[in-house]
């Protein structure tokens, strides 16, 4: 099979608040980072240690007879278990007690109190296993905006999506493979809102998304302890490579009136670009309106306009910056 442009996320190891400010953040680009602060949490989660402390609350979760879940096409079921029980449940191979099948696959992403108002934070949630976890003081306490717990079985892989808040993914047990692409390349994805159509991407069905294998991938795996610097808008798949536990910490980069203020999950579009996309809508029914070959000059004249307006950099430099990164 033909495959597209692949590179490593790069690695910075023994990363600081100074380090990550001048050397990470002003890149806007995933970075790996190693000897982080995190707290207790990578030497005490075991399983028997969250059952215990995390008590029996209980918790929404995703479940799957299939490893790679399907947002778009939903190919699992919301179940609601005790935490104890999810976390037990999640370890395991093989279950004894399942609501599919025996080797059905979960997924925890810890929701909010009201979790169509208020965004997820450990501290409210899991207090007892918030005391494990630090969270890097990268940002400015007012930007902070959510904590959200992550925990997955093994060989669980969740869909290529992008998320428009800057984004630290801590790994706390267990291996994960993440992919990156860029949001320069959201056009060979084929995206459906905020996740991309392309549910299998290391085999993806080329008739359909021919144009997949332009999209520059972008690898990593985290060990325990690792971090990743998710920036917003980098589309980003996980592959859960043992039965894993993690937290994500989202913050604000941009002013908080930026952001829609029902958005509990930090990925609905900004304000500014769900406004433009709404305009992009209405100018394509006007455009209805006009014969077909009028429609087709206009709609190119249109495409020309907003490149020549609103790209930051054409598409051939974008790609050329990228072969300045390590080839995998
Ligand atoms: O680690 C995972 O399971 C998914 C992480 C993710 O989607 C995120 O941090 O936004």
């Amino acid at each position: 099979m033909e495959v597209g442009l692949r590179l490593a996320v790069p690695v910075f190891e023994g990363v600081d608040k100074e380090t990550f400010l001048r050397d990470v953040y002003p890149r806007r680009r995933p970075a790996v980072l190693r000897g982080v602060s995190v707290g207790t949490c990578c030497d005490r989660w075991t399983v028997d240690y969250l059952a215990e402390r995390g008590g029996s609350k209980d918790v929404k979760v995703h479940v799957s007879a299939e490893p790679q879940m399907d947002f778009l096409h939903k190919n699992f079921l919301y179940r609601t278990l005790p935490f104890d029980v999810f976390v037990r449940r999640a370890a395991e191979k093989k279950h004894a007690d399942f609501f599919i099948s025996e080797e059905e696959y979960y997924y925890l992403r810890s929701l909010g109190e009201d979790p169509r108002k208020e965004p997820a934070d450990l501290q409210k949630q899991f207090p007892g296993l918030a005391e494990d976890f630090c969270i890097p003081q990268f940002f400015q306490p007012g930007q902070f905006f959510s904590c959200v717990f992550r925990i997955s079985s093994c060989g669980l892989q969740l869909w290529t999506h992008y998320d428009v808040m800057d984004n630290l993914l801590v790994q706390v047990s267990g291996r994960k493979r993440v992919v990156l692409y860029s949001p320069q390349d959201a056009q060979y994805l084929y995206l459906s809102g905020d996740k991309s159509e392309v549910l299998d991407i290391d085999n993806p069905d080329l008739e359909r998304f021919p144009d997949f294998v332009k999209a520059r991938r972008y690898e990593c795996v985290l060990d325990p302890g690792d971090l990743i610097f998710i920036p917003a808008l980098w589309f980003h798949n996980t592959l859960a490579l043992q039965f894993g536990v993690g937290v994500n910490v989202f913050w604000r980069h941009l002013p908080e009136e930026s952001y829609d203020k029902r958005d509990p999950y930090g990925n609905k579009d900004l304000v500014a670009a769900a406004r433009a996309m709404q305009a992009t809508e209405r100018a394509l029914r006007a455009l209805e309106d006009l014969p077909p070959d009028y429609r087709d000059f206009y709609a190119r004249r249109m495409v020309l306009h907003i490149q020549s307006r609103a790209y930051s950099c054409p598409q051939e430099e974008a790609v050329q910056r990228d072969y300045s990164a390590q080839s995998l």
